[in-house]
């Protein structure tokens, strides 16, 4: 496919930087060089070359920035077509003022993820790949960043092409079958594909099993510091961060609000919240901010419980413990440089099955907040680390489209060995064949296209 019209859209972030950038997709492409590009070489636009000049108003003559630009002759470019680019001073009305002259010449503004889908609808990219540079622009921490490169470099595309072909290969057998029994010669040999379906729904599940964990790297996750007054949830906020972010104080009640700061926790970004201190307030600020507590305990992922060590259980304590049944929790006794008075076993029965033992920390001297931080990781991943897949899927379709191929190929086997007409077994691994194809965008609908692209940013 090659579009007839042509898009453009300042790609740089909005602000003031060093250099801005206006790019243009498109049949028009060489066009506005040659009327907005000052001066012009005299044997035309090499492709893949830079130049220095002016783009200058055609209207008026004047000067409107000194720029580079370069042009880049499909396909060789990352649309696939025709493409401009002109690096402009970083200033937000320079900006405006080109792509305006731009428009003018012969483009249209283009759509979120506008350069992208081109990329995509040219065969630059499969959709897998094309969503991949948006994890990559919007990765939050290394292991993030590794997993969407590599979907983009193609490694998720090849799994899901491995999958296609044994999928096609299964119907090919299963489609011989009916070829076969067509001359009233043979009934359908169940032996062979059977074992072949099984294979296949495993892949397909344990490709399936890796979304949790993409996800949780790509989007991160929420954990929320909740305990009494001057436990020291503040003062473990800061520890974690690194730095002084929120005020500490041995005056119960100095947290008011919640304060959320994003931490990369072995790879996983983790949205941290420190709250008020939960205890009956005294003032109707107090009340405010213990409410916003509750109120962020109800949909956080998960919860770190404070308490101190160096203290017998309160009332407090025991109200927020009996109320946190329904989330994952990590309890964890601070004031480890004082003398210890909480114990695991003070803990006993008011923690729900599974809870990990508790860990003990100094947020105040730092003692134990390794411990602390792999407690946490393995309380959100729920997988150990070195079981980390290579291949991870990130977005909720792809799972949605892997359990549809899968629960088609369940039924195909189901129906095999029940001794359904071949047919009528082809017909549903031609459905998970189909849902497969939703993956690398082979047959992804319209209306789920426009959807992932519209997450894109303008310019991309
Ligand atoms: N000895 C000791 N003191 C600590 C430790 N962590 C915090 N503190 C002290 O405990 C007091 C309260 O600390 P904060 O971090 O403000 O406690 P908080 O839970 O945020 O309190 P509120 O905001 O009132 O709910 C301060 O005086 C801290 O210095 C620790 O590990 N050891
Ligand atoms: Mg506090």
């Amino acid at each position: 496919m090659t579009s007839r019209d042509t898009i453009a859209a300042i790609a740089t972030p909005p602000g003031i930087g060093g250099v801005g950038l206006i790019r243009i997709s498109g049949p028009a492409a060489e066009g506005i060089a040659m009327r907005l590009f000052r001066p012009l070489p005299p044997a035309g636009f090499l492709s893949h070359h830079l130049y220095h000049g002016e783009i200058v108003s055609p209207d008026t003559g004047a000067v409107l920035d000194e720029v580079l630009i370069s042009f880049l002759r499909g396909p060789r470019s990352y649309t696939g077509e025709d493409t401009l680019e002109i690096s402009c001073h970083g200033g937000p009305l320079i900006l405006r003022t080109v792509l305006e002259e731009v428009l003018r010449a012969g483009a249209r503004p283009a759509e979120r993820g506008g350069f992208t889908k081109r990329a995509f609808l040219n065969n630059r990219l499969d959709l897998s790949q094309a969503e991949a540079v948006l994890d990559i622009i919007t990765a939050q921490t290394r292991p993030g960043l590794a997993a969407a490169v590599g979907r983009l470099k193609g490694k998720l595309s090849g799994r899901i092409e491995a999958i296609r072909s044994e999928i096609i290969d299964l119907l090919a057998e299963i489609e011989a079958d009916i070829d076969f029994s067509e001359d009233g010669s043979a009934e359908m040999t169940t032996g062979d594909p059977l074992l072949h379906i099984r294979r296949i729904i495993e892949r397909i599940t344990a490709l399936a099993a890796t979304y949790r964990q993409g996800r949780i790297y790509r989007e991160g996750i929420g954990v929320v510091i909740a305990g009494r007054p001057n436990v020291g949830k503040s003062s473990l906020l800061n520890r974690l961060l690194g730095e002084k972010r929120v005020i500490v104080t041995s005056i119960p009640g100095t947290t008011r609000d919640l304060i959320e700061e994003t931490v990369d926790l072995g790879g996983i970004p983790v949205r941290l919240t420190d709250t008020a201190g939960l205890r009956p307030p005294e003032s109707a600020i107090e009340k405010e901010g213990i409410d916003l507590v509750w109120e962020r305990l109800e949909t956080t992922d998960a919860v770190l419980i404070l308490l101190d060590g160096s203290a017998d259980l309160t009332a407090d304590d025991r109200e927020l413990l009996a109320r946190m049944t329904a989330k994952p929790l990590l309890p964890v006794f601070n004031k480890s440089d004082l003398p210890p008075r909480l114990e695991e076993e003070s803990l006993k029965g008011l923690l729900r099955e599974g809870t990990p033992p508790a860990i003990r920390i100094s947020a105040k001297y730092g003692d134990g907040i390794d411990r602390l931080t792999a407690a946490l990781r393995d309380l959100v991943l729920a997988t150990p680390a070195e079981e980390t897949q290579e291949t991870m899927i990130a977005h909720l379709h792809h799972k949605t489209a892997l359990e549809k191929a899968a629960s088609g190929l369940v039924r195909a086997r189901d129906g095999m060995s029940g001794g359904t007409p071949a047919e009528f077994v082809a017909l549903e691994v031609r459905e998970a064949l189909d849902a497969i194809g939703e993956i690398t965008g082979r047959t992804t609908p319209e209306e789920v296209l426009d959807r992932i692209f519209a997450n894109f940013c303008i310019g991309k």
